[in-house]
């Protein structure tokens, strides 16, 4: 079958979407690391439409940790298909993504970094890619900062951790003479880009306080809401892309036909245009990533402990499932939402319903397994924080215990079974598993929460009752 490439753009069916401008003019202005499928589906996409009107905005990906996409969407240009479900499935060819470096090319990534041309420096490299330690700080005993602290005394010196990139990239534009940038964060952290401003200075200050000093005058890290559902890609939809289009795609990308990008009002120089894109700006992102963060990723890793444990395999086989749909929503209404600040302009009960709706998409296949990964990442952002505020507010966490006991019985079926799972500290997890106990204990997922009695016991009623098919303790 032809492959897509710059060179068959000219075969594509008419209805389906390709880049209107001229990507010899592209410019790249960003370096993003992480170009996975979420970036693809939801960063590249805007600025693939905000191409069309200023051509300096092209991206330059960088995969640290491994080389499929560059090997993808090597012999494709960059070009890649991106699939948008919802009652229609439209299709859409976006040129964005000028090449993609890998770890292997650290100079290249270097210069990218260092380049003229280059105005943001953006992310999406989940949660554990920010190396931090369960109060939010960076985590100077993480082994990839530990190596970058040793590393960056010497010259041949190779990051290991994303913010390793960060000081060292950044260093790179100081001595070259080069005016500062913005770093943009694209993950599901709350007050990200102060977070990862914060781990990038707390490592800079201990290698290099040059470029620390100059980071704080010339570097911009804006706060950032993230939102478009994005399914893992498989072979069905390379299957279902090649069938639309004509054309062999090696790594095309699917999404739910919705999107939301909220970046907070803070850039180092211009900034792009990206509202053309329906891109909203705002003063203040938090409230937007509290809704967003704790009701729509809160559920989601709520749908996914309990609806594995239920057997259900999708999203939204588990929103079929009437009973686990109505606890959600009422887990949402009565105990999330009285802890989120609505975001000016926004009705916090027709977004509980858009977000159900989302979620019970049929034409999205969404793995329960693909949410459940990275669990000790996640839940302090998508789940701790509301009962913490629930416990200090004296508001009932019976249902929020719910997902906790959930995620705990997860990880004693995967340990019982001997069956691996995606989470950076899976080997303690897994080691603790057959006793719940210890692992809501550990200070590096639950701080002291681990600690508090009313926890403890709403756990151990949700843990009962879920094991005797109860949803809700009774
Ligand atoms: C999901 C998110 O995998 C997960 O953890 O909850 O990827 C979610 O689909 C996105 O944040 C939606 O914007």
């Amino acid at each position: 079958m032809t492959r897509l490439s710059p060179e068959t753009l000219a075969l594509l069916p008419g209805d389906v979407a390709r880049p209107t401008y001229d990507r010899g003019a592209m410019r790249a202005g960003v370096v993003h690391f992480g170009p996975g499928a979420f970036h693809r589906a939801h960063q590249a996409a805007a600025f693939d439409t905000l191409l069309a009107h200023d051509p300096r905005w092209g991206i330059t990906g960088v995969s640290l940790h491994s080389q499929g996409v560059a090997q993808a969407l090597g012999p494709q240009g960059g070009l890649y298909t991106l699939a948008l479900l919802d009652r229609q499935t439209r299709y859409r060819v976006t040129g964005s993504i000028g090449q993609v470096l890998t770890g292997k090319a650290p100079q290249a990534i270097l210069g990218a970094m260092a380049h003229a041309d280059t105005r943001i420096i953006s992310a999406t490299v989940t949660e554990k890619g920010y190396c931090l330690g369960a109060d939010g700080a960076l985590d100077t005993t993480h082994p990839a900062i530990a190596a970058d602290l040793t590393g960056a005394g010497n010259d041949s010196w190779v990051p290991q951790s994303f913010i390793g990139w960060l000081v060292c990239g950044l260093g790179a534009r100081r001595r070259a003479g080069l005016p500062g940038l913005t770093v943009l964060s694209c993950d599901n952290l709350t007050d990200n880009g102060r977070k990862l401003e914060a781990a990038t200075l707390a490592l800079a200050q201990q290698v290099d306080p040059q470029t620390a000093a100059w980071i704080v005058d010339q570097v911009c890290f804006p706060n950032a809401m993230v939102d478009s559902i994005t399914p893992a890609t498989d072979d069905a939809l390379r299957a279902q892309v090649a069938a639309a289009t004509g054309l062999e795609d090696a790594w095309p990308i699917q999404r739910e036909g919705f999107t939301q990008w909220v970046i907070e009002d803070r850039f180092a120089g211009e900034r792009p245009a990206l509202d053309l894109a329906g891109v909203t700006f705002a003063a203040d992102v938090r409230p937007f990533e509290m809704a967003k963060l704790r009701l729509l990723n809160g559920a989601h890793s709520t749908l996914a402990y309990v609806g594995l444990g239920l057997g259900h395999e999708t999203v939204a086989q588990a929103m079929q499932d009437a009973a686990l749909a109505r606890f959600v929503e009422r887990l949402m209404r009565e105990d999330i939402a009285p802890s989120v600040m609505a975001p000016p302009g926004l009705d916090l009960s027709r977004y509980i319903a858009d977000v159900l709706a989302r979620f019970a998409n049929p034409a999205i296949r969404h793995l329960l397994s693909q949410i459940a990964w990275d669990g000790s990442q996640k839940l302090p952002y998508r789940l701790l924080g509301t009962v913490r505020e629930a416990l200090e507010a004296g508001r009932p966490i019976t249902r929020l215990a719910v997902p906790i006991a959930a995620w705990l019985r997860f990880l004693e079926r995967a340990a019982r079974s001997g069956t691996a799972i995606t989470d950076p500290l899976a080997a303690d997890l897994l080691a603790r598993a057959s006793d719940w106990r210890a692992v809501l204990a550990m200070p590096a997922v639950f701080g002291t929460l681990g600690q508090d009695a009313q926890l403890f016991d709403a756990v151990a009623k949700a843990h009962a009752a879920l094991a005797a098919g109860q949803l809700e303790p009774v």
